[in-house]
């Protein structure tokens, strides 16, 4: 009790601290026409006002200032933001030529203010606020400042978005008070039903840095192939691998690591257990359930050779003890992805030894097995690492009655949605969403207005249950997906996601968005991935 309340306490005070401006919305995007809306970005600021007047921004000569701290990550957004704002460098004047700038006509810098000291590592609990302001009166200099590294990799992102080229580069005089709604703001990417390249995986999180996602839930590992190097068991990814080059070595999970790092994204593994783990068994003989037993079930069922994990062998809570150990050195956010998904108990059903194991442990269902199982890995977990560790699961595992520990999130996938948050808020377990967002699913037409409406905090509960929601996750499933089609998959349907995880609840205009999304899907071809026109006919004009 007291520390679920200590949880909901914690919660509310991040959530407080991301509405510490309270809400103010003198924006002129919420409920306003906006036909020419050049250079708008996307997700919507929290506070963001725009004028007509515009300036000329002289590419060759502009500069990002630093005048407050500094670090490697500030100096390294500095040399891609030079790059990214005026993409591609070989945009050419059209109709006429181009004058150079008179004093004071043109923007010429943007001065950048960290008010403190870098952090190393991105966390639940990072700061992303900023302002930007861009004003004739600032004397050709344009302010960024923010109190944290990561709201200046917020607000780079923003200045680049609203620098546009129509013949040349433009800015249109600006002030940007911006932080999230939510602090979790997930992409799942599925590296086992399809090896997905490291390029493809950097490539996904500038696309992030783009949307201001701030979370990678790298689901690394499932039944289909197991890629992950592990130092201790090199033998899991030896046999469990598509082949010996679709490996995560040990070297790319840390550069990886680094690359995400450096754009303010936080890396989640998920290592689905005790279901989905059939290409661990190629390694570790006795580690899953054997689909045996004397039954004469199996002259009628078709049964697979091996279940989920065997939760009545011993060795095997030896083997996850020095697996996840490694797992929780190698990977340096506080939370770490359990899974927990649907578990087939066929198999536990077909083997004598699981039916003793549950007799002699006096448990009775097999329902209970799982909580037995889950329980007992997050006790070994605990005991592994020297810092304290925060564990999501999927919603399964609540559903199926385990009895998680009050910080458990859960995270919400399936069925009613509204009714699944009210739930588990009400237990007091916090919440992720992403059943709204799953993007491997695809239809004709439209479908992005679904996701833009969804809003994680639109089910039956009171206050506190709201603030337990995190944010959420959109998520790209890998059976249909690979390095082929993963980006045009994601993007621009990914940013309608975004920005509800982003933007203030205030944020509800439709057509504003999607005059925003058409502009952000060219800006995202001329950066150089192939985002898909997903809002019918419409055209991205290089001189734009
Ligand atoms: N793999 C794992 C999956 C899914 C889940 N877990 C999944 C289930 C249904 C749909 C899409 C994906 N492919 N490990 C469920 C969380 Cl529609």
């Amino acid at each position: 009790m007291l520390a679920t309340l200590a949880v909901a306490i914690g919660l509310a005070a991040l959530r407080v601290q991301a509405h510490y401006f309270g809400p103010v919305f003198r924006n002129n995007g919420f409920g306003a026409t906006h036909g020419a809306s050049r250079g708008a970005p996307l997700p919507l600021p929290a506070v963001y006002e725009s004028s007509g007047a515009v300036l000329r921004v002289d590419a060759a000569r502009f500069r990002f200032g630093i005048e407050g701290n500094t670090c490697d990550i500030l100096e390294e957004a500095v040399r891609r933001y030079e790059a990214l704002t005026f993409e591609p460098a070989k945009l050419k004047a059209c109709g006429g030529t181009r004058r150079d700038c008179d004093p004071g006509e043109c923007l010429s810098q943007l001065r950048i203010r960290l008010r403190s000291p870098c952090e190393k590592w991105p966390s639940m609990h990072m700061d992303e606020q900023y302002t930007l302001k861009v004003s004739t009166e600032s004397k050709g200099g344009a302010t960024l400042s923010a109190s944290s590294i990561w709201g200046i990799l917020r607000g780079l992102e923003t200045f680049s978005q609203i620098v546009y080229y129509d013949c040349q580069f433009l800015v249109n005089t600006t002030s940007i008070s911006d932080w999230p709604r939510y602090a979790w703001r997930g992409l799942l990417l599925d590296t086992s039903r399809h090896f997905l390249p490291k390029t493809t995986i950097f490539e996904t999180l500038d696309l992030m840095a783009m949307h201001k996602l701030n979370v990678f839930h790298w689901h690394i590992v499932d039944d289909h192939s197991f890629p992950y190097e592990s130092a201790r068991f090199p033998f899991l990814s030896k046999n469990g691998s598509y082949a010996p080059d679709r490996v995560y070595r040990r070297k790319d999970v840390k550069e990886i690591l680094e690359y995400a790092r450096l754009r303010g994204i936080r890396v989640v593994p998920e290592f689905d257990t005790p279901g989905h783990m059939q290409s661990w068994g190629r390694a570790l003989p006795g580690l899953l359930t054997a689909c045996r037993g004397a039954s004469v079930w199996k002259m009628f069922l078709d049964l697979p050779e091996y279940g989920p994990i065997d939760p009545s062998r011993e060795e095997n809570y030896a083997f996850l003890r020095k697996f996840f150990g490694e797992v929780l050195e190698t990977f340096p956010d506080r939370f770490l992805h359990l899974g927990g998904d649907e578990v087939d108990f066929l198999c536990w059903k077909m083997n004598g030894d699981i039916w003793d194991f549950m007799t002699r442990q006096n448990i009775s269902s097999f329902e209970g097995l799982q909580a037995y199982y889950m329980n007992r890995l997050v006790k070994l977990l605990d005991g592994v690492s020297s810092e304290k560790k925060n564990y999501l699961v999927w919603q399964d595992v609540f559903d199926n009655e385990v009895r998680l520990s009050p910080d458990a999130v859960v995270h919400v996938w399936k069925g009613n949605w509204e009714t699944e948050l009210a739930k588990v808020t009400n237990a007091g377990n916090a919440a992720l969403l992403s059943s709204c967002w799953y993007l491997d699913y695809i239809s004709y037409g439209t479908d992005w207005e679904n996701y833009y409406k969804c809003d994680p905090e639109n089910f039956p509960g009171n206050t506190a249950q709201k603030m337990l929601v995190l944010g959420g996750e959109v998520c790209l499933w890998g059976e249909f997906v690979d390095e082929t089609n993963l980006h045009s998959r994601l993007w621009p349907r990914g940013s309608a996601a975004a920005e509800r995880l982003w933007s203030p609840r205030e944020a509800q205009d439709a057509d504003f968005f999607a005059s925003r999304m058409n502009e952000h899907r060219c800006r995202l071809r001329r950066r150089g991935f192939p985002a898909q026109p997903i809002n019918g006919p419409d055209s991205c004009d290089q001189r734009k």
